[in-house]
């Protein structure tokens, strides 16, 4: 079983099930494919590990609001994560679950070996809790807001177990010291340091309050907290504590490929745990920047979602991978827009690659009988295109070791440029007929097929599919994927070789028709939560939040369309005036698995002060919007009343649990 070659372990953070898969989390776990592919082709033994993250508080929310049990939901949910990254092609060598029995056991085993090494204690905590970000907040004071996502945070009070951080301040900076290129980026790393400089305090790793989790054993009402639970799943994918000889073969991973706000968890936490345990710390964690989308992190609570499905159907896989890793700088947040999408494929990949591969073949076609022609003597100028090809190899292997997608992807353009100008400058096509005409067209055919095929080859990683079609039409045998990179040399190409079959590789866009379908295809895509087919509707309330004339003859709508409308039972937990505008009230409401921010045109008739605890019926899905420059995800239901339209906040007669969808 045991490979010659050195191994290369890569992971993804394994996401949490309460949200269907978007462009956020594509972008990292294409990234890391890209890197597990160029490993691969360096010769590595690859182990690329992604998952889902099944247990904790936000998770056991999400079924609830859905109606399902909670194995049921994650059981849907991890689904479409795993069926996403089989569409996408993506080369995943496993996917774990945590509710896993393998992970179960390996979580209980990790932590009574910390616990055994003497750094567990039993205590109380009481404190605010974050459940969106499922993270203990410094702040004690309560109804403080999250640091990172600015939510209102829960009040806490419980019997933990307790792990002692705060003996690891020491050694965890002993080691950021001595390891210079554990955490990655620079920025990073230094916000780590300062972190831990601060001072940490003993971490939580245990609760009572939830069923949904793992359990403690031997003190079964305690499960684990959901962060220690999840770390511990780049252990259990390798074996711990089982399998000892794959463990001791894949163990330490090589790199945590995370977004930049698990940072803490995965550069302190997680090296403690295993400091704690006696076990060898991951090599390096490497955090990504955010994908923004209309200018905010691309998020599933600000609703500002784009999802991979509609933009692969449009333009491919490979123009989704080409555009996140070429456009963003890895490591910085960038945006996605789909103008910006469309642009870099037809400029990069239509007449870039696309157009130099398919003039190539179709010339070497037409005067070589579709073979690759034979080269003579090189002239200066064929030197120097050749010189800049083969010089261009060993600098984007240097940008890819160090995750430099973009400055990898800029190089190789740059000699896709360089070749086309070579081309439109010789003029192959221009030439007579004499030998010496044709001659010199075959050498001007080779070198621009020979840089075709070195660029085919260099981008490979990120386009896995196109440049695998290319490497055929070239007439290469073998899987490119297998091509070993560092034996990539300029001059390798024979002449002779026929060439293959030309299959469409990136048909030009037209702008406008092509955004109208991706965005079509997002609308219909967006559906709410993932849940399963809504039950025929109770009698609801239903009105309109800003005041709206009573309509007599409405059109008759089919349930189908109903069931788009997610409503839910809110509870109101801020209120306040918004300057300038008298209408309007900022509110923010729980809905159950996360809070919102909501403008309601509800000033002029209802107190801020007395709204806060009040429950109301919140329309859940309507797409975010601004209202006087304030942002409002979401809408308050209320009945519009008599000739000016007051409006009265729908509300319940009954006590209702907050969250609980309206049907
Ligand atoms: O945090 N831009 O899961 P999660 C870039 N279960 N990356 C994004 C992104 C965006 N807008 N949105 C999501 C969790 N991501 C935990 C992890 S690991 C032991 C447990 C990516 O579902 C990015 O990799 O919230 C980010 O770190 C991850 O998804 C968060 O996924």
């Amino acid at each position: 079983m045991a490979s010659e070659k050195p191994k290369y372990y890569i992971t993804t953070p394994i996401y949490y099930v309460n949200a269907r898969p978007h462009l956020g989390h594509t972008y990292t776990t294409i990234a890391a494919d890209a890197i597990a592919r160029y490993k691969q082709m360096r010769g590595f033994d690859v182990l690329f590990l992604t998952g889902t993250d099944e247990h904790g508080q936000k998770v056991e929310r999400s079924a609830k609001n859905n109606n399902e049990s909670p194995i049921d939901f994650v059981d849907r949910v991890s689904a479409e994560y795993r069926d996403l990254w089989k569409e996408l092609g993506l080369r995943v060598d496993r996917f774990i679950r945590t509710t896993e029995t393998r992970h179960a056991h390996a979580v209980q085993h990790l932590f009574r070996e910390i616990q055994n090494n003497g750094y567990v204690y039993k205590g109380h905590y009481e404190g605010n809790y974050c459940v969106s970000d499922e993270m203990y907040i410094d702040d004690s004071t309560p109804g403080a807001t999250c640091p990172e996502c600015g939510r209102v945070t829960e009040r806490v009070k419980e019997e933990n177990y307790f792990f002692q951080l705060s003996k690891f301040e020491k050694p965890l900076l002993n080691y950021y010291e001595q390891h210079p290129e554990f955490i990655q980026p620079e920025a990073r790393r230094n916000e780590v340091i300062s972190f831990v400089r601060g001072g940490l305090r003993d971490l939580s790793i245990s609760r009572t309050t939830l069923k949904w989790g793992i359990p403690w054993q031997g003190d079964e009402k305690h499960v684990f907290y959901v962060w220690s639970d999840a770390l511990t799943n780049y252990i259990t994918a390798v074996g711990y504590p089982i399998r000892k000889d794959e463990f001791a073969r894949y163990w330490p991973a090589d790199v945590h490929l995370v977004g930049k706000e698990i940072i803490r968890f995965h550069a302190v936490y997680w090296p403690a745990f295993l400091m704690a345990a006696g076990l060898d710390l991951p090599k390096k964690i490497f955090a990504h920047g955010h994908l923004l989308f209309q200018d905010e992190k691309m998020s599933k609570s600000r609703g500002n979602i784009q999802s991979a499905q509609p933009i692969v159907s449009v333009l491919g896989v490979d123009a989704l991978r080409y555009f996140l890793l070429r456009e963003i700088v890895f490591g910085a947040d960038g945006g996605f827009n789909r103008e910006a999408l469309i642009a870099r494929y037809n400029s990069d990949l239509a007449n870039g690659l696309g157009n130099l591969a398919s003039r190539t073949a179709a010339m070497i076609d037409r005067s070589f009988g579709g073979k690759i022609p034979k080269v003579s003597e090189l002239q200066p100028q064929d030197q120097e295109l050749a010189k800049v090809a083969q010089a261009s190899i060993a600098q984007v292997l240097e940008h890819y070791d160090k995750f430099e997608f973009s400055r990898a992807l800029e190089l190789i353009w740059s000699v896709i440029a360089a070749a086309d100008k070579y081309l439109t400058t010789e003029q192959p096509w221009s030439l007579g007929t004499s030998d010496a005409d044709q001659q010199r067209r075959g050498t001007i055919l080779w070198v621009t097929a020979e840089v075709l095929r070195v660029v085919t080859a260099l981008s490979h990683p990120v386009l896995p599919e196109s440049t695998a079609k290319v490497w055929k039409l070239l007439g290469q045998t073998g899987n490119l994927a297998s091509l070993e990179l560092d034996n990539l040399r300029w001059g390798q190409l024979s002449p002779g070789i026929k060439l293959g079959e030309f299959q469409a590789l990136f048909p030009r866009v037209e702008k406008t028709e092509a955004i109208e379908r991706i965005e079509a295809m997002e609308n219909r895509s967006q559906k709410p939560a993932a849940g399963p087919a809504p039950a025929a509707p109770a009698s609801a309330p239903i009105a309109a939040a800003a005041p709206a004339a009573a309509s007599a003859a409405t059109e008759k709508i089919g349930i189908e369309d109903f069931a788009k409308v997610e409503m839910r039972v809110g509870q109101i937990q801020t209120a306040e005036r918004i300057a300038g505008a008298d209408k309007l009230l900022k509110l923010t409401v729980d809905i159950g698995n996360e809070v919102r921010q909501i403008c309601a045109g509800i000033a002029q008739f209802y107190e801020p002060e007395k709204l806060i605890g009040r429950k109301v019926a919140v329309v859940t899905n309507l797409a975010p919007r601004k209202l006087r420059g304030v942002e409002s995800n979401g809408m308050i239901v209320a009945a519009s009343v008599g000739p000016e339209g007051r409006p009265v906040l729908a509300g319940f007669l009954e006590d209702v649990e907050v969250g609980a969808r309206l049907k």
